[in-house]
């Protein structure tokens, strides 16, 4: 008869093989992703297929998403969003962190715990399961995330201390201001961005209303091609910006545009930036991009998130991503190189954008509330001074 320490030497050894046989399991899962992403040891390139037919045609395009870790859930919630309403596995992501993403984002494996899992170790992939499109991780410079040396921190410090007293949405965060210039004037410079002309911005936890039939991407290529050389920029929701947050910034867009009157395109979107003829101006945003980077990357754009850099707003002040972006896309480009999505329902935090023509809201299969749509809220919408601006014609 086997002695009862026996037993527990017996045991003991059938756990640790079971443990083993549950690793190497996970070992080979992993390998076969690795595999099936960067075949042959490389990272898989994204090509750009020119098909014949058009309809396959992809546009040298990509999607990206700025999160933290701590948002992998918000992350997998719009990625399927995004998959099941438009991309179907044929667009690429590129996912960006100022911290490496941790193993559990990246490769998607998350180990339930021993006792949970009645000792079998579960592999459960978080990305892969919704898109079988070529997702990379990358982590962002220092020097294109962190507040800069020469921003004098005494000054910084005190301007947040007195958002902070105003109750100002992230007054005090320096990660925030961080994220705004690095959207502002360093992601299209991204490594695993170089390879690409268009992307379409996505947040953690959006949602995608409606079925999004057309390729916006192409959308916007052939437009350019029909209109203009030169790249369109596209939104959907325009909020006006806290006025706090943004003080100089108009006053340094003008300085700008004194010095530098060649940037300025002939038929701007002056009259939807202002009502005066840019004494004043109404400061829109949206976090809802599909731009060609080409655009950020050119002497116009570059020039002028300099002189802004320049001034510290970033630190100083809040100035956001989406004004700066919103500001020059309206100054340097002509307005019928910038595009409203009207079909495209779309839901950022409380702000929701809902077709408003009822064909486009059946075609797509919204599940919005046309009667919620914010374009028309009369406190915070500028969509009316963009319907004034199309009045205008072109
Ligand atoms: N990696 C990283 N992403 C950030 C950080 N702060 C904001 N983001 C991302 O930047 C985007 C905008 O941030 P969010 O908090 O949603 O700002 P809001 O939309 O202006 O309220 C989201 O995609 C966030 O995931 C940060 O400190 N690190
Ligand atoms: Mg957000």
């Amino acid at each position: 008869m086997l002695s009862f320490s026996r037993y527990v030497k017996y045991g003991f050894i059938i756990l640790v093989v079971l443990v083993s046989l549950s690793f190497l399991y996970i070992l080979d899962q992993e390998a076969s992703d690795l595999k099936r992403w960067f075949p042959n040891g490389q990272q898989k390139t994204p090509t750009t297929p020119i098909a014949e037919d058009s309809d396959k045609r992809l546009a040298n395009a990509t999607f990206v998403i700025l999160a933290r870790n701590s948002e992998v859930d918000g992350v997998a919630r719009s990625i399927q969003n995004i998959e099941d309403r438009f991309n179907a596995g044929r667009y690429p992501y590129v996912l960006l962190n100022d911290e490496p993403f941790t193993e559990q984002f990246k490769k998607w494996v998350k180990f339930c715990s021993l006792l949970e899992a009645n000792l079998i170790v579960m592999p459960v992939r978080r990305i892969s399961v919704l898109t079988p499109a070529l997702v990379e991780f990358g982590v962002i410079p220092k020097e294109h995330w962190n507040q800069p040396p020469w921003i004098d921190e005494e000054k910084a410090s005190k301007a947040r201390e007195g958002m902070k007293a105003q109750k100002i949405k992230y007054g005090d965060n320096v990660q925030y201001r961080n994220m705004c210039r690095f959207n502002s004037g360093f992601f299209f410079k991204h490594d695993l961005l170089k390879k690409y002309k268009w992307y379409w911005r996505i947040e953690p936890n959006v949602k995608f209303h409606c079925d999004i039939k057309m390729d916006p991407f192409l959308f916007m290529e052939q437009n350019d091609k029909v209109y203009s050389q030169r790249p369109t920029s596209g939104f959907t929701i325009a909020v006006y910006e806290i006025a706090g947050t943004i003080p100089s910034l108009w006053r340094n867009v003008r300085e700008f545009m004194e010095q530098h009157p060649e940037y300025v395109a002939e038929n701007n979107s002056m009259p939807f930036l202002s009502n005066n003829h840019g004494t004043t101006y109404n400061l829109f945003w949206s976090n809802f991009e599909i731009a060609d980077m080409d655009f950020w990357r050119g002497p116009a754009y570059t020039a002028f998130f300099e002189h802004l850099d320049s001034k510290g707003g970033f630190y100083y002040e809040r100035w956001g991503d989406a004004p700066v972006h919103s500001i020059a896309a309206g100054l340097f480009l002509r307005r019928d190189q910038i595009h409203f999505f009207e079909d495209i329902g779309y839901q950022h935090d409380d702000w929701s954008h809902c077709p408003l023509r009822d064909d486009l809201w059946e075609k797509g299969r919204c599940a919005c509330d046309q009667g919620n749509s914010f374009d028309y809220d009369p406190w915070s919408s500028c969509k009316k001074h963009w319907d004034r601006l199309m009045e205008l014609g072109h």
